[in-house]
């Protein structure tokens, strides 16, 4: 799905602020009709946010249905004559969006965009109501999954079995946009390079039948190639490569055109550059690649999941201050903005589906009957199913950011069961079919290399490990040893790269011990120093991702203080002293492992 934009052939209306707003808590919103007329409301929620910090209600915040957003729009008269649509970036988890009353759009699956054609139920120059229904609500069925349970009082919660808090709205940007009625649907660029000539090879889709015309153009505004057709390899003398920590975006002209005459253009960004596993290396433009970074979330105060430039500069700068060339969007696919930033500005990205939770070993930390993971009940067909469109979606957004280097299919599931072969082979096989990028999954620390069966599945192998804090809590040196015996084991069994996605200890801002008492400032610092030394001893160890990159958010009911403390920044961005430990050590590593240099 190409991200709205404008251009010489499409205009682009977004329709961010505030909108009016209307919890559903009787469930009456679809029969009683209220997409038809105005909202009968008090209550304005801005767009992009979650809504449930917003107000001061706990019923809101607790809310588990259905929530109604709502305005007015009016459609730019310079939209005449065009296909006019409407794109929502994310509804989180359900959204079904009505043009005055009539339902024009529906998606599942909260973390990725959708569109509808409302050409026939709008006119160019005037207004519109435009309402966007949200559901907040987790199945066995969704990705991520998650149940209802009614309590002895009557009331429905909402159980999932992740710690980061389910907030729900419209955290992303809405927009309208025009295309022309022949248009670019869709476009695929794979690049390579030989020597020091770059490779881009294209695929371009169009709504009906049209030639094709690309033109390449470097960062001086300097044509560098050109092509015609709607597939074909376009060659680039001295090229300049998309390097992490040194991007270089060449800007990809895509032109419809009938009879001749431009009917539609559209404009990708363009990194150049491969990925590559080769035995326990993972090569970026053929040079082996030390992930530093972070396991992170999209949270912050009173907006939760909201997107806001402000917030992505300042969490790039920090990613950049603290010497992170790398992240793991967990464990959600994130904005297109954050996507495009990366892009921009040379960081490196693990892309993540929401399949977070297929995990019901962890029921009773989380609260909820223990099940099988995998039954009618709980993982069946039909959450099978919304993995592989999450997949499937995931690709297809992300597939031309030359920062994503790596596809993670799920994280910290049920694996060492063969019903979880069953569930996630089609995943993987997916992925490979969509896209030549390495394919990965989280393995968690209860499935260990005797045990997981899903990992020959996959080219690089991610551990989340824990020793030093969920296993020998408050004892390092013990955990030093066991973390050391199990990455022995996995590395002498598979023969792949490896990286830690996740290592961390909760930490309380502040919190000072002279003897390394757990929560405390010191302890943290120590647990990272522990686990590098034998991240060190590795060389299949291809990186280090610190959980998590700040404070944040939590689920009810699951024993955290106030939200999950692992962060090495706290929620509002200020650096622990772990900030300044990860920073001595990365800014000296230039992408490289200390033993490979
Ligand atoms: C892992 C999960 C992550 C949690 C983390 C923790 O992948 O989402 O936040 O542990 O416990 O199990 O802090």
């Amino acid at each position: 799905m190409l991200r709205p934009q404008s251009t010489s052939t499409r205009e682009l209306l977004n329709l961010d602020g505030l909108w009016d707003f209307k919890v559903d808590f009787n469930g009456e919103g679809f029969n009683q009709n209220w997409a038809s007329k105005a909202l009968d409301t008090k209550l304005q929620a801005p767009v992009p946010a979650s809504y449930n910090d917003l107000f001061t209600d706990t019923a809101i915040r607790n809310h588990v249905g259905w929530v109604f957003y709502q305005r007015t729009v009016r459609v730019p008269r310079g939209f005449a004559g065009e296909r006019i649509n409407v794109r929502v970036d994310s509804a989180t988890h359900e959204g079904i969006v009505f043009v005055d009353g009539t339902e024009v759009a529906r998606h599942v699956g909260g973390y990725m965009p959708f569109s509808a054609d409302i050409t026939d139920h709008v006119k160019a120059g005037e207004e519109f109501n435009l309402t966007i229904a949200v559901n907040n609500i987790l199945t066995n069925e969704t990705i991520p999954p998650g149940r209802i349970a009614v309590g002895d009082n009557g009331v429905k919660q909402q159980t999932y079995l992740h710690d980061f808090y389910n907030y729900a709205g419209l955290a992303r940007s809405i927009w309208i946009f025009s295309v022309p009625a022949v248009h670019v649907q869709d476009v695929t660029v794979k690049t390579g390079f030989d020597g020091s000539t770059g490779k881009v090879a294209y695929e371009v889709a169009t709504s009906t039948a049209a030639e094709v015309r690309v033109t390449l153009i470097d960062e001086d505004g300097k044509q560098v190639a050109t092509g015609t057709g709607a597939t074909g390899e376009l060659t680039v003398a001295n090229v300049k490569l998309w390097q992490p920590g040194a991007a270089y975006l060449y800007e990809l002209k895509i032109e419809a055109l009938v009879g001749g005459q431009v009917a539609d253009e559209y404009l990708l960004n363009v990194g150049v550059r491969t990925v590559e596993v080769r035995g326990n290396q993972f090569l970026i433009n053929n040079e082996p690649f030390y992930f530093t970074g972070f396991g992170m979330h999209e949270d912050h105060v009173v907006k939760g999941k909201g997107h806001d430039n402000s917030f992505l500069v300042n969490d790039f700068e920090l990613l950049k201050w603290v010497g992170a060339n790398s992240f793991r969007t967990s464990h959600y696919p994130y904005a297109e903005e954050v996507m495009d930033y990366a892009d921009r500005h040379g960081i490196v990205i693990i892309d993540e589906t929401a399949a977070v939770g297929l995990n019901q070993n962890f029921s009773g930390m989380f609260g909820g009957p223990k099940l099988p993971t995998f039954g009618p009940e709980t993982g069946n067909e039909k959450t099978q199913a919304s993995l592989l469109q999450a997949v499937r979606e995931l690709i297809q957004r992300d597939k031309n950011h030359p920062s994503v280097v790596l596809w993670s299919i799920t994280n910290e599931a049920e694996t060492g069961i063969q019903e979880a072969v069953d569930f996630f082979k089609p995943a993987f096989d997916l992925a490979r079919e969509l896209d030549s990028r390495p394919v990965t999954y989280i393995n968690v620390m209860t499935e260990p290399f005797g045990r997981c069966m899903v990992a020959p599945l996959a080219d690089v192998i991610c551990l989340n490990r824990y020793w030093g804090w969920y296993e020998d809590h408050s004892d390092l040196e013990n955990a030093a040893i066991h973390f050391e015996a199990e990455l022995k084991g996995w590395t002498e069994k598979y023969s792949v790269p490896f990286i830690i996605t996740e290592y961390g200890a909760d930490t309380l801002a502040g919190g000072h011990s002279i003897h390394n008492l757990p929560w405390s400032e010191e302890y943290q610092t120590a647990y990272l120093d522990m686990s590098h030394g034998v991240f060190d001893k590795f060389p299949a160890v291809v990186g280090e991702h610190v959980w998590n990159f700040a404070d944040f958010q939590t689920k009810p009911g699951i024993f955290r203080v106030l939200g999950n403390k692992k962060g090495a920044f706290t929620r509002d961005r200020q650096p622990k002293a772990a900030a300044h430990t990860l920073r001595s050590r990365w800014t000296t590593l230039n992408n490289r492992k200390p033993s490979a240099k």
